[in-house]
């Protein structure tokens, strides 16, 4: 993997931060600034108790689970200390992220970010720098383009498991969710590729060449979220730390989402039940979390 070279801090401004309104509520003006910048930062949305059982979660899935799950991947870069490793899906044989899930206010607060009426649940994902996968940058993205879906209304919130200092925070382009443009998907792991990729779309810009791009970024205490929408472009450094770099990040959909029979390998790789082009997502995969 190819480290990404650090930005001066003075081309990157701060990601717009909230302190919730509520439990189960971002509040109007962090509603707005996600609309208009394509990401925002809330803190605190995870207390103790709630982090508590993602770390079970966490230790059950590492000690019982992540060997023998397709979902799991681990890259470790040459001469790296530690290795990236992430994994999807996992509410589907782990009961305590279905806990996390079903039972906490994550579903109302991030839903509250989105403005829908009906919030799916799309998909789970960790991701795990352990310490020292200096190498393990993770390269300009939109996560739109690994998904078979349409649709506007896809958020990833992404709880910080740990204090992440900005060295080795997500970086985001400002806005750039609202250009309607779609790149092609790039692996997290620099020696693979998806099969069958939309070549009709083009490769994502190199935004750290590009000295004029709006890029925003925010250190993060345990317990604080970015919520941000699928189309706005990111990026992160590897972990020069020499301690866990962590989050948990919940997929939602909205009421404009609907089904896309994408040619060749989406990521997730799972599609639903009797999914049709165009038509609706619920089905036990993408299950209807709230109706407002
Ligand atoms: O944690 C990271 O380094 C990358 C996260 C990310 O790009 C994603 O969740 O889409």
């Amino acid at each position: 993997m190819t480290p990404l070279e650090p930005r001066p801090p003075k081309t990157m401004d701060a990601v717009a931060t909230f302190v919730p309104e509520s439990l189960g509520c971002a509040g109007p003006a962090a509603t707005a600034a996600y609309r208009q910048d394509g990401v925002i930062c809330l803190r605190g949305v995870m207390g103790e108790d709630w982090l508590s059982v993602i770390e079970d979660a966490i230790e059950l899935f590492q000690t019982e689970q992540a060997e023998s799950d397709d979902h799991n991947v681990v890259v470790r870069g040459e001469g790296d200390d530690g290795a990236f490793q992430y994994s999807s899906m996992m509410w589907k044989q782990n009961p305590l992220f279905r806990k996390v899930i079903f039972e906490s206010h994550a579903a109302d607060l991030f839903g509250s970010v989105l403005g829908t009426r009906q919030l799916n649940f799309f998909y789970d994902f960790l991701l795990i720098k352990h310490p020292g996968c200096r190498s393990a940058s993770t390269p300009w993205h939109q996560d739109m383009s690994y998904y078979a879906l349409h649709g506007t209304q896809i958020i990833n919130c992404w709880i910080a498991l740990d204090d992440i200092p900005v060295e080795t925070a997500l970086r985001f382009i400002r806005g750039s969710h609202r250009t309607g443009e779609i790149f092609r998907s790039v692996h997290f792991d620099p020696d693979m590729t998806y099969d069958g990729p939309m070549e009709e779309r083009r490769l994502p810009p190199d935004f750290d060449r590009d000295g004029e791009a709006d890029v925003v970024t925010v250190a993060m205490n345990r317990g604080d979220a970015l919520v941000w929408n699928a189309r706005t472009f990111h990026s992160a450094p590897g972990n020069h730390l020499a301690r866990r770099r962590g989050a948990l990040s919940l997929n939602f959909a909205g009421d404009d989402v609907t089904y896309f029979d994408m040619p060749g390998e989406s990521d997730p790789p799972d599609r639903g039940e009797n999914l049709v082009e165009g038509g609706p997502i619920t089905c036990e995969t993408f299950p209807v979390l709230r109706s407002w």
